[in-house]
């Protein structure tokens, strides 16, 4: 490697450090909370799938503004934890790996209903993976 190469790799190498320190710290304004904040959450809702089916306690009471964890767990294949607002825009999703139990802390800052649909392709039966006025937010 050449020298004027070593120096354009190490200056590349200072700006992403620069850039990710930056953007992963408060100095951000809508960095309100990052990932290893750990918050504790106010509501923990289990939610289940089996053989092309999602079962949870619908509509889950939630409220706004508060940290909610959501527990997923697969007893065969992989599915996906999608919640959407009702004009079908995603909220968030994560995929649901069988044998773990799969977490996500969300905070929600809109009241309403939420949908819940398996986000991950999971067979033929994966289309009708929708739990619709799944989560109620107040
Ligand atoms: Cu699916």
């Amino acid at each position: 490697m050449e020298k004027a190469e070593k120096r354009w790799l190490y200056f590349l190498i200072v700006i992403f450090v620069i850039v990710n320190v930056v953007t992963l710290s408060s100095l951000i304004p809508w960095q309100t909370w990052q990932i290893w904040q750990n918050p504790t959450p106010s509501q923990v809702v289990e939610v289940t799938y089996e053989n092309y089916v999602i079962t949870m306690d619908a509509p889950v009471q939630i409220k706004a503004n508060e940290y909610i964890q959501f527990d997923a767990t697969s007893a065969d294949v992989t599915y996906g934890f999608g919640v959407f607002r009702k004009d079908n825009s995603m909220v968030f999703q994560m995929q649901v790996l069988p044998g773990r139990t799969n977490t996500i802390i969300w905070k929600f800052d809109e009241t309403g209903m939420y949908d819940v649909r398996s986000t991950e392709y999971s067979g033929p039966k994966h289309s009708d993976m929708v739990v619709r006025d799944a989560l109620e937010v107040k």
